[in-house]
Protein backbone atom coordinates (compact mmCIF):
# COMPACT_ATOMS: atom_id res chain seq x y z
CA UNK A 1 0.00 0.00 0.00
CA UNK A 2 1.31 3.40 -1.25
CA UNK A 3 2.16 5.45 2.25
CA UNK A 4 -0.91 8.22 1.17
CA UNK A 5 -3.32 5.02 0.94
CA UNK A 6 -1.93 4.08 4.22
CA UNK A 7 -2.82 6.97 5.98
CA UNK A 8 -6.35 7.36 4.13
CA UNK A 9 -6.69 3.82 5.36
CA UNK A 10 -5.90 4.80 9.05
CA UNK A 11 -8.04 7.75 8.93
CA UNK A 12 -10.86 5.85 7.66
CA UNK A 13 -10.92 3.23 10.18
CA UNK A 14 -10.21 5.86 13.36
CA UNK A 15 -13.44 7.66 11.84
CA UNK A 16 -15.12 5.09 12.22
CA UNK A 17 -14.09 4.03 15.80
CA UNK A 18 -12.74 0.75 14.13
CA UNK A 19 -9.08 1.88 15.83
CA UNK A 20 -8.49 3.07 19.38
CA UNK A 21 -5.95 6.06 19.20
CA UNK A 22 -3.13 3.86 20.67
CA UNK A 23 -3.42 1.55 17.85
CA UNK A 24 -3.86 4.47 15.65
CA UNK A 25 -0.67 6.34 16.89
CA UNK A 26 1.07 2.74 16.41
CA UNK A 27 0.16 1.87 12.63
CA UNK A 28 0.54 5.91 12.10
CA UNK A 29 4.05 5.69 13.12
CA UNK A 30 4.80 2.51 11.73
CA UNK A 31 4.21 4.10 8.21
CA UNK A 32 6.74 6.57 8.72
CA UNK A 33 3.96 9.36 9.23
CA UNK A 34 5.38 10.31 12.34
CA UNK A 35 3.85 10.62 15.93
CA UNK A 36 3.40 14.31 15.59
CA UNK A 37 1.05 13.88 11.84
CA UNK A 38 -0.35 11.46 13.09
CA UNK A 39 -1.86 13.26 16.00
CA UNK A 40 -2.74 16.04 13.44
CA UNK A 41 -4.54 13.52 11.94
CA UNK A 42 -6.24 12.27 14.94
CA UNK A 43 -7.57 15.50 15.68
CA UNK A 44 -8.57 16.16 11.84
CA UNK A 45 -11.02 13.44 12.53
CA UNK A 46 -12.30 13.73 15.31
CA UNK A 47 -11.02 10.78 17.42
CA UNK A 48 -9.36 12.33 20.31
CA UNK A 49 -10.09 8.94 22.44
CA UNK A 50 -10.73 5.62 22.78
CA UNK A 51 -14.43 4.54 21.90
CA UNK A 52 -15.03 3.04 25.16
CA UNK A 53 -13.54 6.28 27.30
CA UNK A 54 -16.32 7.54 29.78
CA UNK A 55 -16.69 11.14 28.64
CA UNK A 56 -14.17 13.62 29.68
CA UNK A 57 -16.27 17.05 30.28
CA UNK A 58 -15.45 19.95 28.00
CA UNK A 59 -12.15 18.23 26.83
CA UNK A 60 -14.55 16.54 23.85
CA UNK A 61 -15.82 20.02 23.21
CA UNK A 62 -14.36 21.18 20.24
CA UNK A 63 -10.61 21.64 21.16
CA UNK A 64 -10.43 24.62 18.29
CA UNK A 65 -13.53 26.48 19.87
CA UNK A 66 -11.67 29.98 21.68
CA UNK A 67 -13.96 32.65 22.44
CA UNK A 68 -14.00 36.02 20.78
CA UNK A 69 -13.55 38.00 24.14
CA UNK A 70 -10.01 37.65 26.16
CA UNK A 71 -10.72 36.00 28.76
CA UNK A 72 -9.62 38.29 32.05
CA UNK A 73 -7.71 35.63 33.74
CA UNK A 74 -4.45 33.82 32.30
CA UNK A 75 -2.23 31.08 33.97
CA UNK A 76 1.23 30.53 32.17
CA UNK A 77 3.91 27.76 33.27
CA UNK A 78 7.16 28.14 32.35
CA UNK A 79 11.05 27.34 32.88
CA UNK A 80 12.51 29.66 35.62
CA UNK A 81 14.03 32.78 34.19
CA UNK A 82 12.83 32.34 31.11
CA UNK A 83 11.16 36.41 30.50
CA UNK A 84 12.10 39.78 31.20
CA UNK A 85 10.88 41.31 34.53
CA UNK A 86 8.46 43.52 32.91
CA UNK A 87 6.99 40.87 30.29
CA UNK A 88 4.17 39.42 32.30
CA UNK A 89 3.05 43.42 34.13
CA UNK A 90 3.27 44.75 31.02
CA UNK A 91 1.22 41.88 29.14
CA UNK A 92 -1.70 42.62 32.70
CA UNK A 93 -1.45 46.03 32.43
CA UNK A 94 -2.46 46.62 28.39
CA UNK A 95 -4.50 43.89 28.47
CA UNK A 96 -6.71 44.29 31.82
CA UNK A 97 -5.73 40.40 32.47
CA UNK A 98 -4.67 38.43 35.31
CA UNK A 99 -1.93 36.61 35.18
CA UNK A 100 -0.69 33.33 37.42
CA UNK A 101 2.66 32.50 37.12
CA UNK A 102 4.14 28.81 37.60
CA UNK A 103 7.85 27.75 36.95
CA UNK A 104 9.19 24.27 36.44
CA UNK A 105 13.03 23.30 36.08
CA UNK A 106 12.82 20.39 33.33
CA UNK A 107 10.42 19.07 30.53
CA UNK A 108 9.95 16.09 31.75
CA UNK A 109 8.51 17.99 35.76
CA UNK A 110 6.25 19.65 33.71
CA UNK A 111 4.71 17.01 31.48
CA UNK A 112 4.85 14.91 34.28
CA UNK A 113 2.36 17.52 35.97
CA UNK A 114 0.15 17.35 32.91
CA UNK A 115 0.31 14.34 32.16
CA UNK A 116 -1.21 14.05 36.01
CA UNK A 117 -3.86 15.89 34.94
CA UNK A 118 -2.90 19.41 35.78
CA UNK A 119 -5.42 21.18 34.14
CA UNK A 120 -5.50 25.24 34.61
CA UNK A 121 -2.76 26.14 32.26
CA UNK A 122 -2.72 27.86 29.12
CA UNK A 123 0.39 28.69 27.60
CA UNK A 124 3.44 26.47 28.46
CA UNK A 125 6.92 26.48 26.83
CA UNK A 126 8.41 22.76 25.87
CA UNK A 127 11.24 22.47 24.18
CA UNK A 128 10.53 20.38 20.52
CA UNK A 129 11.30 16.53 21.56
CA UNK A 130 8.44 16.90 24.43
CA UNK A 131 6.12 19.24 22.03
CA UNK A 132 6.11 15.98 19.72
CA UNK A 133 5.30 13.48 22.54
CA UNK A 134 2.60 16.24 23.88
CA UNK A 135 1.23 16.28 20.16
CA UNK A 136 1.06 12.21 20.02
CA UNK A 137 -0.77 12.31 22.89
CA UNK A 138 -3.46 14.86 22.34
CA UNK A 139 -2.18 17.08 25.11
CA UNK A 140 -2.03 20.31 23.03
CA UNK A 141 -4.89 22.13 21.38
CA UNK A 142 -4.60 23.69 17.43
CA UNK A 143 -2.68 26.98 17.37
CA UNK A 144 -5.53 29.53 15.17
CA UNK A 145 -2.68 31.20 13.65
CA UNK A 146 -5.47 34.28 12.36
CA UNK A 147 -5.30 35.67 15.86
CA UNK A 148 -1.53 35.77 15.73
CA UNK A 149 -1.13 38.90 14.07
CA UNK A 150 2.58 39.09 14.77
CA UNK A 151 3.19 36.07 13.19
CA UNK A 152 5.17 37.04 10.43
CA UNK A 153 7.82 38.68 12.75
CA UNK A 154 9.46 34.94 13.24
CA UNK A 155 12.34 33.69 11.52
CA UNK A 156 11.66 31.24 8.80
CA UNK A 157 14.81 28.81 10.83
CA UNK A 158 12.12 28.25 13.55
CA UNK A 159 8.96 27.41 11.67
CA UNK A 160 7.52 24.32 10.25
CA UNK A 161 9.89 22.25 12.57
CA UNK A 162 10.36 18.18 11.79
CA UNK A 163 8.31 18.03 15.57
CA UNK A 164 5.46 20.10 14.72
CA UNK A 165 5.30 20.36 10.91
CA UNK A 166 3.48 23.21 10.13
CA UNK A 167 3.56 24.81 13.40
CA UNK A 168 0.12 23.14 13.71
CA UNK A 169 0.42 23.40 17.54
CA UNK A 170 3.55 25.79 18.42
CA UNK A 171 4.77 29.24 18.38
CA UNK A 172 8.47 29.34 18.63
CA UNK A 173 9.80 31.08 21.68
CA UNK A 174 13.86 31.06 22.04
CA UNK A 175 16.45 28.84 21.41
CA UNK A 176 19.90 27.75 23.00
CA UNK A 177 22.18 25.42 23.97
CA UNK A 178 23.55 23.29 26.96
CA UNK A 179 27.48 23.35 27.69
CA UNK A 180 29.88 23.85 30.64
CA UNK A 181 29.85 27.65 33.18
CA UNK A 182 33.19 27.94 34.35
CA UNK A 183 34.79 30.35 36.47
CA UNK A 184 37.76 31.97 34.57
CA UNK A 185 39.29 33.66 37.39
CA UNK A 186 39.49 29.99 39.28
CA UNK A 187 39.96 27.37 36.69
CA UNK A 188 42.80 28.16 34.40
CA UNK A 189 41.68 26.47 30.75
CA UNK A 190 38.53 26.24 29.47
CA UNK A 191 36.54 23.02 30.27
CA UNK A 192 35.43 22.09 26.79
CA UNK A 193 35.07 18.52 27.16
CA UNK A 194 32.67 16.70 29.18
CA UNK A 195 35.08 14.63 30.62
CA UNK A 196 35.78 17.57 33.17
CA UNK A 197 33.12 16.44 35.42
CA UNK A 198 35.63 13.21 36.20
CA UNK A 199 38.63 15.85 37.28
CA UNK A 200 39.53 15.12 40.83
CA UNK A 201 41.13 18.82 41.11
CA UNK A 202 37.61 20.12 40.76
CA UNK A 203 35.72 17.98 43.01
CA UNK A 204 33.03 19.31 45.13
CA UNK A 205 33.20 22.55 43.01
CA UNK A 206 31.06 21.31 39.91
CA UNK A 207 27.18 20.83 39.29
CA UNK A 208 25.29 18.66 36.14
CA UNK A 209 21.98 20.46 35.86
CA UNK A 210 18.99 18.22 37.45
CA UNK A 211 17.57 17.29 33.86
CA UNK A 212 17.70 13.53 32.51
CA UNK A 213 17.93 14.59 29.17
CA UNK A 214 21.25 16.88 29.36
CA UNK A 215 23.13 14.96 32.13
CA UNK A 216 22.48 11.59 29.89
CA UNK A 217 23.53 13.46 26.83
CA UNK A 218 26.67 14.75 28.23
CA UNK A 219 28.09 12.20 28.43
CA UNK A 220 26.87 9.94 25.45
CA UNK A 221 28.27 12.52 23.52
CA UNK A 222 31.60 12.10 25.71
CA UNK A 223 31.08 8.67 24.33
CA UNK A 224 30.94 9.97 20.87
CA UNK A 225 27.07 8.96 20.81
CA UNK A 226 24.31 10.75 19.65
CA UNK A 227 21.97 12.75 22.26
CA UNK A 228 19.29 10.47 21.25
CA UNK A 229 20.16 7.17 21.23
CA UNK A 230 18.13 4.36 22.50
CA UNK A 231 21.17 1.77 22.08
CA UNK A 232 21.22 -0.04 25.55
CA UNK A 233 25.02 -0.65 25.26
CA UNK A 234 25.43 3.30 24.36
CA UNK A 235 23.53 4.50 27.39
CA UNK A 236 24.87 1.90 29.48
CA UNK A 237 28.48 3.54 29.02
CA UNK A 238 26.65 6.68 29.31
CA UNK A 239 25.21 6.04 32.44
CA UNK A 240 28.69 4.54 34.24
CA UNK A 241 30.25 8.06 33.16
CA UNK A 242 27.21 9.59 34.68
CA UNK A 243 27.63 7.43 38.22
CA UNK A 244 31.17 8.39 38.01
CA UNK A 245 30.64 12.27 37.17
CA UNK A 246 28.28 12.60 40.40
CA UNK A 247 30.74 10.89 43.00
CA UNK A 248 32.70 14.37 42.03
CA UNK A 249 29.73 17.08 41.68
CA UNK A 250 28.52 18.36 44.76
CA UNK A 251 24.62 18.67 43.17
CA UNK A 252 22.62 17.84 40.54
CA UNK A 253 20.74 21.31 40.04
CA UNK A 254 19.13 23.72 37.61
CA UNK A 255 17.66 27.40 38.70
CA UNK A 256 20.12 27.67 41.82
CA UNK A 257 23.55 27.19 40.55
CA UNK A 258 23.52 30.93 39.00
CA UNK A 259 23.45 32.15 42.33
CA UNK A 260 26.23 29.54 43.61
CA UNK A 261 28.44 30.13 40.37
CA UNK A 262 28.46 34.05 41.01
CA UNK A 263 29.21 33.32 44.74
CA UNK A 264 32.18 31.69 43.71
CA UNK A 265 30.38 28.16 45.33
CA UNK A 266 30.79 26.50 41.80
CA UNK A 267 33.43 26.74 40.04
CA UNK A 268 32.31 24.56 36.69
CA UNK A 269 29.05 23.63 35.72
CA UNK A 270 26.89 22.29 33.24
CA UNK A 271 24.04 25.06 32.18
CA UNK A 272 22.34 26.12 29.22
CA UNK A 273 23.92 29.32 27.51
CA UNK A 274 21.57 31.56 28.54
CA UNK A 275 21.33 31.05 31.88
CA UNK A 276 25.29 31.25 31.63
CA UNK A 277 24.60 34.72 30.56
CA UNK A 278 22.58 35.93 33.04
CA UNK A 279 24.99 34.68 35.64
CA UNK A 280 27.60 36.32 33.75
CA UNK A 281 26.01 39.61 33.84
CA UNK A 282 26.37 39.83 37.88
CA UNK A 283 30.24 38.07 37.62
CA UNK A 284 32.10 38.98 34.52
CA UNK A 285 34.61 35.72 35.26
CA UNK A 286 31.68 33.83 34.50
CA UNK A 287 32.29 32.37 30.82
CA UNK A 288 30.61 29.28 28.67
CA UNK A 289 32.15 26.43 27.07
CA UNK A 290 30.66 24.37 24.38
CA UNK A 291 32.12 20.66 24.75
CA UNK A 292 34.28 19.65 21.66
CA UNK A 293 32.71 15.87 22.07
CA UNK A 294 29.22 18.35 20.66
CA UNK A 295 26.51 19.11 22.97
CA UNK A 296 22.70 19.87 22.81
CA UNK A 297 21.01 22.64 20.39
CA UNK A 298 17.11 23.06 20.80
CA UNK A 299 14.05 25.53 20.28
CA UNK A 300 11.84 26.01 22.60
CA UNK A 301 7.99 27.49 21.83
CA UNK A 302 5.00 28.34 23.58
CA UNK A 303 1.69 25.60 23.36
CA UNK A 304 -1.70 26.17 24.41
CA UNK A 305 -2.94 23.03 26.17
CA UNK A 306 -6.20 21.28 25.12
CA UNK A 307 -7.38 21.49 28.40
CA UNK A 308 -6.69 25.63 28.63
CA UNK A 309 -9.39 27.44 30.51
CA UNK A 310 -8.39 30.90 28.20
CA UNK A 311 -7.59 30.19 24.88
CA UNK A 312 -8.17 33.52 23.98
CA UNK A 313 -6.30 34.98 26.48
CA UNK A 314 -3.38 32.49 25.09
CA UNK A 315 -3.49 33.64 22.15
CA UNK A 316 -3.39 36.87 22.70
CA UNK A 317 -0.29 36.78 25.15
CA UNK A 318 1.83 35.14 22.30
CA UNK A 319 1.11 37.58 20.05
CA UNK A 320 2.35 39.83 22.58
CA UNK A 321 5.16 37.88 22.67
CA UNK A 322 5.82 37.88 19.11
CA UNK A 323 6.35 42.09 19.17
CA UNK A 324 9.71 42.91 18.33
CA UNK A 325 10.15 45.13 21.75
CA UNK A 326 8.44 42.55 23.69
CA UNK A 327 10.63 39.79 22.18
CA UNK A 328 14.14 41.70 22.13
CA UNK A 329 13.44 42.73 25.80
CA UNK A 330 13.07 38.74 26.67
CA UNK A 331 16.28 37.82 24.96
CA UNK A 332 18.34 40.19 26.64
CA UNK A 333 17.12 39.03 29.94
CA UNK A 334 17.36 36.03 29.48
CA UNK A 335 20.40 35.37 27.07
CA UNK A 336 19.14 33.17 24.82
CA UNK A 337 18.38 33.75 21.26
CA UNK A 338 14.76 34.71 20.04
CA UNK A 339 12.30 33.14 17.12
CA UNK A 340 11.69 36.81 16.61
CA UNK A 341 13.55 38.27 13.56
CA UNK A 342 12.22 41.42 14.16
CA UNK A 343 13.19 42.29 17.67
CA UNK A 344 16.40 44.10 17.64
CA UNK A 345 18.44 43.04 20.91
CA UNK A 346 20.95 45.83 22.25
CA UNK A 347 23.00 42.07 22.76
CA UNK A 348 22.09 39.98 19.74
CA UNK A 349 23.20 36.52 20.06
CA UNK A 350 24.57 34.92 17.03
CA UNK A 351 23.58 31.64 15.31
CA UNK A 352 26.53 28.57 16.16
CA UNK A 353 29.36 28.45 13.62
CA UNK A 354 29.55 26.13 11.26
CA UNK A 355 31.96 24.58 13.39
CA UNK A 356 29.92 24.67 15.93
CA UNK A 357 26.79 23.45 14.42
CA UNK A 358 28.81 20.06 13.22
CA UNK A 359 29.54 19.47 16.78
CA UNK A 360 25.63 20.24 17.68
CA UNK A 361 22.36 18.18 18.23
CA UNK A 362 18.92 18.72 18.48
CA UNK A 363 16.82 16.59 20.79
CA UNK A 364 14.38 14.57 19.35
CA UNK A 365 11.35 12.35 21.24
CA UNK A 366 13.20 9.46 22.31
CA UNK A 367 9.82 6.83 21.74
CA UNK A 368 9.42 3.73 23.20
CA UNK A 369 13.29 4.62 24.53
CA UNK A 370 11.87 6.31 27.09
CA UNK A 371 11.43 4.32 29.92
CA UNK A 372 15.35 2.93 29.40
CA UNK A 373 15.96 6.49 29.56
CA UNK A 374 14.00 6.83 32.84
CA UNK A 375 15.44 3.94 34.57
CA UNK A 376 18.94 4.96 34.06
CA UNK A 377 18.24 8.82 35.18
CA UNK A 378 16.45 7.38 38.62
CA UNK A 379 19.75 5.12 38.74
CA UNK A 380 22.03 7.71 38.33
CA UNK A 381 20.78 10.17 40.55
CA UNK A 382 20.20 7.56 43.31
CA UNK A 383 23.62 6.67 42.74
C1 LIG B 1 15.85 27.95 32.01
C2 LIG B 1 15.81 27.90 30.53
C3 LIG B 1 16.11 26.55 30.06
C4 LIG B 1 15.67 26.27 28.70
N1 LIG B 1 16.05 29.23 32.51
C5 LIG B 1 16.01 24.89 28.34
N2 LIG B 1 15.32 24.46 27.20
Amino acid sequence: MSRLREVAFLVEATGTGALDRREFLRRAIATGIGGATAGLLLEACGGGGDPGDPPRGDLDLDPTDVPDEIEDRLAIYNWSDYVADDTIPRFEDEYGVEVTYDTYESNEEMLAKLQAGAAGYDVVFPTGYIIEVMIAGGLLAPIRRELLTNWGNLSPIFLDPPFDPGNAHSVPYLWGMTGVAWRTDRVATPPDSWGVFHDDRWNGKMTLLDDARDVIAAFLKLNGFSINSTSAGELEAAKRDAIEAGAHVRAFVSAPVKGQLVSGDVWIAQLWDGDTRQAAAEEPAIAFALPREGAPIYADAMVIPRSAPHKRAAHAFMDYILRPDVGAAISDATGYGTANAAAQPADPKPYPSAEELARLEFMRDLGEGTRLWDRIWTEIKSS
